[in-house]
């Protein structure tokens, strides 16, 4: 089973690679910003609790995307593998993934870290932000809260992976295939 993280600040390319890498591989895309995106969409309580903190550029609380993941992969038994995106990003909602994995005998194959500067990042989103409709992309001090957050909160899950030695990080500034090439190379070395 192939079990990916792709990790890295907001804008970083996670979702855009994740598309290419379902396509290729057959894995299930689990991205926790969709799944919470969709609960806002369909205006469930927990979708409005998750608004105010995701139109802020604040993380919504562990508990709550620990549960999302967990009800997924018990929906999608028989599937080959799964690419996490935009999760785990919290060293608690890390752990928390290991052991609902260690439970169905499948742990996480590797993480990819797609290392972008925080001005690309910046400009990325704010040009995602003119057409996507996305509140926390509109504004530039929400992006740099976002930022904030996943340099206080996210960043260290890195060192929790580098622990087990599963950790890898390419240079997320190119052409989406020049990327897309330098993530096949990793996974090949699986
Ligand atoms: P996410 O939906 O995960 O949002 P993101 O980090 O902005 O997405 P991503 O990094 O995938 O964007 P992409 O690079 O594809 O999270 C949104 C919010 O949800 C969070 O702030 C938080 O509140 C909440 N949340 C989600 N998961 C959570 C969790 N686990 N715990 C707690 N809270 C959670 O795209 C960015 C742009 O760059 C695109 O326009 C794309 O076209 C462009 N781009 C991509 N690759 C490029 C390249 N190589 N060159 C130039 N541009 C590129």
């Amino acid at each position: 089973m192939l079990n990916l993280v792709l990790f890295g600040p907001p804008g970083a390319g996670k979702g855009t690679q994740s598309q290419k890498l379902i396509e290729k591989y057959g894995l299930i895309h689990l991205s926790t910003g969709d799944i919470l995106r969709g609960e806002i969409s369909q205006g469930t309580e927990l979708g409005l609790e998750a608004k105010k903190l995701m139109d802020d550029g604040k993380l919504v609380p562990d508990a709550v995307v620990i549960g999302m993941i967990s009800h997924k992969l018990d929906a999608n038994k028989d599937a080959k593998g799964f690419i996490f995106d935009g999760f785990p990003r919290t060293v608690a909602q890390a752990e928390a993934l290991d052991t609902l994995l260690e439970s169905k005998n499948a742990p996480i194959s590797g993480m990819i870290a797609l290392e972008v500067n925080d001005d690309e990042l910046e400009q990325r989103l704010l040009l995602r932000g003119k057409d996507s409709g996305r509140p926390d992309d509109a504004n530039p001090e929400v992006i740099r809260k976002r930022i904030k957050e996943y340099n206080d909160k996210t960043a260290p899950v890195a060192g929790f992976y580098q622990g087990q030695n599963k950790y890898k990080s390419i240079n997320g500034i190119g052409s989406v295939n020049e990327i897309f090439d330098a993530i096949n190379a990793i996974i090949s070395s699986y």
